[in-house]
């Protein structure tokens, strides 16, 4: 039996289906952290000594920013850019704020930004965040389709913590990343959501073992990185998960089907949406 996955199921009003695993790998990236700078989407920039400003790199790829998420300090610096392997320069990040059209979802002091287009591939665009609280922010022409994404400048405050459906799409709401994933072990939140979507391509060029292989790898590699997100959730008091995510391993260990697994993210995201925002 055959059952396909496409982009707009995955990203489908209401619908979550790869949150969890999105979860596991954000899981495993303490472990890496060391090597961040191996890792796409990752790319920190090394400045100076710690309590110096920083900069971080978001790029801008086909619908989706990498990172999706990203906790910094007040005073470091973000800068937007399109990798060059874009076919079409169309991408920017814009601040949830009335100047764009949108509910405010910054904090009510800080100035609205935008990147702007980009006149050109490998353009790029730098804000400093110079106010505490949640940015969230999405791309112009791409919000309707979930680009959208969330800078946390030290603490949970401001009118982005009210819930996603305040001024974000449906889709945009199924891919924003919840405080709770950047207040984790890392701060960054790693764009699985915009994998499984590079990695569907395949099945829609009619080449399904190539799609079912990427599928695979990427389920593969997010079993590693749960664990460590799941600590993070016992360590703010979500002892019950414990169950969910012991079934869901025991499905991701014994099925081949990529799609009986995505099934079980689905399962245990519903269950840990329930709980998120009562912690
Ligand atoms: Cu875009």
């Amino acid at each position: 039996m055959k059952k396909n996955v496409s982009l707009s199921q995955a990203r489908g009003t209401g619908q979550r289906p790869s949150l969890i695993s999105r979860r596991k790998f954000l899981g495993s990236m303490g472990l890496l952290s060391a090597s961040l700078l191996l890792l796409p989407g990752c790319k920190r920039i090394e400045t100076l000594a710690q309590p110096q400003p920083q900069i971080y790199v978001v790029e801008m790829k086909d619908l989706f920013y990498d990172p999706l998420g990203l906790t910094i300090n007040r005073g470091d610096t973000v800068i937007w850019v399109e990798p060059p392997e874009l076919i079409q320069s169309r991408h920017t990040a814009t601040a949830y704020h009335p100047d764009f059209d949108k509910k405010l979802r910054i904090p009510e002091d800080a100035p609205a930004w935008s990147s702007g287009f980009p006149e050109e591939v490998g353009d790029a665009w730098g804000h400093t965040f110079e106010t505490v609280g949640l940015h969230d922010y999405f791309c112009i022409p791409h919000e309707t389709d979930g680009m959208v994404g969330r800078i946390l400048v030290e603490e949970v405050s401001g009118p982005g913590t009210q819930p996603l459906n305040v001024g974000i799409s449906p889709a945009g709401q199924s891919i924003m990343p919840f405080v709770e994933e950047l207040q984790g072990p890392v701060g960054e939140v790693f764009n699985f959501q915009g994998r499984v979507n590079a990695a569907t391509f395949p099945w829609r060029e009619d080449d399904r073992a190539e799609a079912l292989q990427r599928w695979k790898t990427l389920l593969a590699e997010s079993d590693t990185y749960f664990s460590q997100f799941f600590e993070h959730l016992n360590a703010i008091g979500i002892q019950q998960v414990q169950e969910q995510i012991a079934a869901f391993d025991a499905v991701m260990t014994s099925t081949d089907s990529v799609f009986v697994a995505l099934d079980a993210a689905n399962d245990l995201k519903g269950f840990l949406e329930s709980l998120v925002y009562t912690v």
